[in-house]
């Protein structure tokens, strides 16, 4: 790295001392953006790497909540509003027991680059909330998500900071989280959340959109190789939203899915993933994998293992969590000769292990190009709120296609500018970095 460019990631560490994923997601920006520098000294001059890696503005607050037995629990709740250069801030909602401030603040910082490059004016936020749905009822997270609603809702609104989902949220929790926002604020502001049901301002295609872009964008970098998804083989890691729709997706295109996994383990299924039986499990029954498996004839529940020691694949999509992914995974990925990796989950894959896609020539894509058609469609979504229409599923699908491509376009032409061709990383950065800079430029010291 550049002297200026470590000395500011040095800072960021101490700044903010015990975040890892925060240091290691800027760390990531940051080393891509030397040729851009050069390029452009005017980013140094006016101090846009030391502002960017400030949030705008970041919220902790105390979330209490009682339970089925009434038994009193207070959890965490965050909201990182990291820049608004661009549009509202943007971004979702995680509620995992991991969650911390260093957390949503690398989710927060990542969503900056992927926002600006979906086109679609939205600044970059996250928020969270280290609330554990798994085995809680129906009433346990309706009252946590109005609990944290009741702060929540001070802040946000359709033009300030718009959430939606991520890990452990999805429709049941945005329907809570939107009905005490509307009560407490005597408000139908349907575009104060993304990620609605379909009959009260929901996209038709929301659901499925990162998914589907993922397994678009994959294709796209298949084209640059003259190669489709026909006949390839995939692992997909996770079963929640955002691998449930590029399994379907992906098999839509010709490949056989042969993964999926969570936090327990991982199922091979060597005939390929019934999407059914998968949508049937995960959606209706909130089971788990070895649910899955169970039904499943023919399949393999390897518990405690991760999909990335399975043989015979082309193409592995990640669409768990962050770092799932390490070195020695990464070494096993290129040993048992996968050719792309394309994240759908944000930051899966560590900087070790994007060293050896890079070792290894395996054609890679990080999440923040990858995974941008969820939030991208959450945009779509916003522009059907304000103009009271909702769109057709073909409509909506459409235009995400060609986001997804378009995005695919930039990252490439950057690459090409910045005199590594084919790096989607350096790519994406440089793109999504530019974009945002040069409006904090015209906007002035704000
Ligand atoms: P879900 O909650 O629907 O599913 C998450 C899946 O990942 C589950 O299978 C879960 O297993 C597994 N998982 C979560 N944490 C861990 C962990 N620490 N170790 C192992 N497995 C884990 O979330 P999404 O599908 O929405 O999100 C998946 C990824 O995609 C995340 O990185 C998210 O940030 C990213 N993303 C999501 C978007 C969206 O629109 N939803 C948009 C862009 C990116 P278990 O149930 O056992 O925890
Ligand atoms: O990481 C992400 O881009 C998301 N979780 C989706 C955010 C959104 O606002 O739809």
């Amino acid at each position: 790295m550049d002297d200026r460019i470590e000395r500011i990631h040095s800072a960021v560490i101490a700044r903010n001392p015990a975040e890892p994923e925060f240091h290691q997601a800027v760390g990531e920006v940051l080393e891509s953006l030397e040729p851009v520098l050069a390029a452009r000294p005017e980013y140094l001059d006016e101090a846009i790497l030391e502002r960017i890696v400030e949030p705008e503005r970041q919220l902790i607050f105390r979330v209490p909540w009682e339970d089925d037995e009434g038994n009193i629990h207070v959890n965490r709740g965050f909201r990182v509003e990291f820049n608004s250069a661009l549009g509202p801030y943007k971004g979702g909602l995680r509620f995992h027991p991991s969650v911390n401030l260093g957390i949503i603040k690398f989710l927060g910082f990542e969503q900056i680059f992927k926002n600006a490059l979906t086109g679609q004016g939205i600044g970059g936020g996250k928020g969270g909330s280290d609330f554990d749905p798994h085995g809680k009822s129906d009433r346990e997270v309706m009252r946590f998500c109005q609990s944290f609603m009741t702060e929540l809702s001070r802040h946000i609104g359709p033009d300030t900071d718009v959430p939606a989902g991520d890990i452990g949220v999805g429709g049941r929790e945005i329907g809570y989280l939107f009905g005490q926002y509307k009560r407490l604020r005597n408000r139908f502001d349907a575009g104060v959340l993304t990620g609605k049901a379909l009959g009260w301002g929901g996209s038709l295609g929301r659901t499925e959109a990162t998914g589907y872009g993922t397994v678009m964008f994959a294709k796209a970098m298949l084209a640059t190789q003259g190669e489709s998804l026909e006949g390839k083989t995939v692992l997909v890691s996770g079963s929640g939203n955002v691998a449930i729709y590029a399994v379907q997706r992906a098999q839509a295109e010709g490949a056989r899915v042969v993964s999926i996994s969570d936090s327990s383990g991982s199922v091979y299924d060597p005939d390929g993933i019934d999407f059914d039986l998968l949508k049937q499990v995960k959606e209706v029954q909130r089971g788990r994998v070895a649910d899955y498996a169970a039904a499943r004839p023919g399949a393999q529940l390897r518990t405690g293992e991760k999909v990335w020691t399975i043989e015979g694949a082309d193409i592995a999509l990640p669409c768990a969590t962050q770092n799932e992914i390490d070195e020695d995974a990464a070494k096993e990925l290129a040993n048992n000769g996968v050719k792309l990796v394309a994240e759908g989950a944000n930051m899966p894959s560590t900087p070790e292990a994007i060293n050896v896609y890079r070792e290894a020539g395996i054609l890679y894509a990080p999440g923040k190009a990858a995974n941008a058609g969820g939030v991208a469609t959450s945009a779509l979504e916003m522009q059907q709120n304000s103009a009271r229409q909702q769109w057709s599923f073909d409509t909506t699908v459409g235009k995400l296609s060609e986001i997804m491509a378009s995005i695919h376009d930039t990252c490439l032409a950057a690459a090409d500018e910045f005199g590594h061709p084919g790096d989607y990383v350096l790519g994406a950065n440089a793109a999504g970095f530019q974009k945002t800079a040069d409006a904090m430029i015209q906007q002035g010291l704000v």
